[in-house]
């Protein structure tokens, strides 16, 4: 086992080799120092985001991507003034700087330091605290003031605030589980910006549960058991892929690696045998609504545009969290004064055995082979609060791309009320948690056999008898060309087996067809909450399993630019008010997916990894399986 991390920190270069290169240590204070120069980081201005602008595509392909950019969301933490910065580094100067308009345009994400703001806020206002006391909480000292964003629910004067609303947790002891001990009935609103406390509820006293939710004390856990014996992975010759920094070769598949502060881990320019599959892919969003209407029903979070998921990815341990010949990339991400800081092996490549890649034992010709299937993986973990999410990419020999993500950590929680409570699971005595969707969305920037792109819905169905189908067997295909905007927000449909092909327009397979992959969806339900309610307005683009849009380097995110406090509207449901024709166009897919979780008794005190995903399969993008030549060892 060996950690051959790639650490670009280290080397000091402030022009990266590829325009899609993720931004260096170096460019940060580079761009920052732009900004400074231009009077735009006045104490107490602060960097909610930072990171690279990607040239627009055809300039990458075209090789022309020569002006290297930054783009930095910047927050008066005095005034609430928020500002939108693209530097250029090539050209030494800002290219703009919008300032919003909170109400309409949305807050920036919430800063590093904000944790402990509203922590401290809390702690000093006497209603928070009286509340606290009346419900026998005398030592505050002992009380995690857990910070959530707010969402857009009215009245007009709370949602012209930068705001949080804050609930409390009791940690009695150092180790003590505080997720296990929720303090309900109380939220306090906070300004973050007047660092006041401007609103209490105080709804409902419910006991705080008292049963430890420590799952490394072996009084809770009980003794560790000895049965397990080790499993060791070892690559004699190492790994077959090839990486050099960002970019990363293997089999017949390569590609570039990046990451972004707010987006996780990206992928660019996927291709196969030299033919391009992917531009772009990455799970730009996710939002995780909770089902509880009590005075909670404002608890929706969106991990990526909120609190920025990439900033909070986890420094990997070898032996832990990845098992064999591990390649790691370091990321670079700022803090909130726009200065970088290295998460260590945040990045990890590594090759596994996946089973059996085909097998067949002939009747006729005796013939008895087997082929073991291997796929690339390319993960990343990230924590945010309660949770903890792996990304993972995995690239398969014979020329699947699937992308899993793995959620653990630990259930949100609430006081359960007793008896039957509809919308929580009771997982510990007096202790609930709800049930809660985690909706993510991908942005698959597709490119299969070049720019010009169509989609095909693709249901599979039987035929009733007839004249055709005289014995009702009959089996067919229904294929509909998704041509414009306004008629690719499509839901999955297990009962019809739906999938959608990515075709080009231009390259066929050797029957003439189009070559092709095919998106399979998990058919989980969209986002449950009610088509009117607030929170469907914010997050739109969970409404649809599937959007394709045309390619425009300004639509990134699906839940637009600024998601904190954005009223609604923005991202998908604008990108596609256009209507724009996407049959043989540049054309990104974005595909809604992810569970819906009733937790179980077993999700508590720590979740075992639920699992939720897709699969990209090539469709006649093969003549046939590219995999004959893969040998029996
Ligand atoms: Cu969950």
């Amino acid at each position: 086992m060996t950690d051959t991390a790639i650490r670009p920190d280290d080397a000091d270069q402030t022009t990266p080799a590829h325009p899609l290169d993720p931004a260096t240590g170096a460019e940060y204070l580079a761009g920052r120092e732009i900004m400074a120069q231009a009077g735009l980081l006045a104490d107490p201005v602060r960097f909610a985001y930072y990171g690279l602008e990607e040239p627009p595509k055809q300039d990458v392909l075209d090789n022309r991507a020569t002006d290297r950019r930054l783009r930095a969301y910047l927050v008066d933490t005095a005034t609430g003034t928020s500002t939108d910065v693209v530097v250029s580094l090539t050209n030494n100067k800002v290219i703009t700087a919008r300032t919003l308009d909170p109400p309409a345009d949305g807050q920036m994400p919430i800063l590093d330091s904000d944790f402990a703001l509203v922590d401290e806020i809390v702690k000093a206002d006497p209603a928070w605290c009286a509340a606290m006391a009346r419900r026998g909480l005398h030592d505050v000292s002992k009380i995690r003031a857990c910070p959530i964003t707010a969402g857009a629910f009215g009245p007009p004067a709370d949602d012209r605030r930068r705001m949080v609303r804050v609930l409390a947790f009791v940690q009695a002891r150092e180790h003590d589980l505080a997720w296990a001990h929720p303090v309900d009935g109380v939220a306090a609103y906070v300004d973050l910006i007047e660092k006041k406390v401007f609103k209490i509820t105080d709804e409902f006293d419910l006991p705080v549960p008292a049963e430890s939710g420590d799952y490394d004390d072996e009084a809770v856990r009980g003794p560790h058991r000895t049965t397990l014996r080790p499993i060791e992975i070892t690559q004699p010759e190492g790994p077959s892929f090839i990486q050099n920094g960002p970019w990363l070769q293997w089999q017949d598949w390569s590609m570039r690696i990046g990451f972004d502060a707010r987006e996780g881990l990206t992928l660019h320019q996927v291709s196969l045998q030299g033919r391009p599959v992917m531009y772009r892919a990455s799970i730009p969003e996710m939002v995780v609504p909770y089902g509880d209407p009590r005075f909670r029903h404002w608890q929706a979070y969106f991990d990526t545009g909120e609190y920025l998921v990439g900033k909070w990815a986890n420094s990997l341990e070898l032996g832990c969290d990845c098992l064999g010949e591990i390649a790691y990339l370091d990321a670079t991400v700022t803090d909130d004064t726009g200065h970088p800081r290295t998460i260590q092996n945040a990045i990890c490549i590594h090759e596994e055995d996946f089973g059996i890649l085909w097998k067949h034992t002939d009747i006729f010709n005796g013939s008895a082979q087997s082929r073991r299937q291997r796929r690339l993986v390319v993960s990343y973990f990230t924590t945010v609060g309660n949770y903890d999410y792996g990304f993972y990419w995995y690239f398969y020999l014979d020329g699947t791309i699937e992308h899993e993500i793995k959620a653990t950590g630990v259930v949100f929680t609430s006081a359960h009320p007793g008896g039957e409570h509809p919308y929580s699971t009771e997982v510990a005595p007096g202790l609930a948690a709800p049930f809660h969707q985690h909706l993510f969305n991908a942005r698959l920037d597709m490119t299969v056999d070049g720019l010009a792109n169509a989609v095909e819905e693709v249901d599979v169905s039987g035929l009733p008898i007839g004249p055709d189908n005289p014995y009702g067997n009959a089996i067919v295909q229904q294929v509909t060309r998704l041509t414009r905007e306004s008629q690719a927000g499509r839901r999955a449909d297990g009962a019809r087996g739906r999938t959608w092909r990515i075709i080009s327009t231009e390259r066929s397979n050797r029957f003439g067809r189009p070559t092709g992959y095919t998106l399979y969806p998990e058919s989980a339900p969209v986002l449950l909450a009610d088509p009117t309610a607030p929170l469907t307005a914010r997050a739109g683009f969970a409404t649809n399993h599937l959007w394709v849009t045309r390619y425009d380097p300004g639509q990134r995110w699906p839940a637009g630019d600024f998601v904190n406090q954005n009223p609604g509207g923005a991202g998908l449901p604008a990108f596609i008010a256009g209507d724009r024709d996407i049959d043989g166009e540049d054309i990104v897919l974005w595909h809604t997916f992810g569970p819906t979780h009733v937790p179980r008794l077993e999700d508590w005190p720590v979740m075992p990894v639920a699992r939720c995903g897709f699969i990209l399969k090539p469709t006649g993008f093969f003549d046939r399986n590219p995999t004959l030549d893969v040998p029996r060892h």
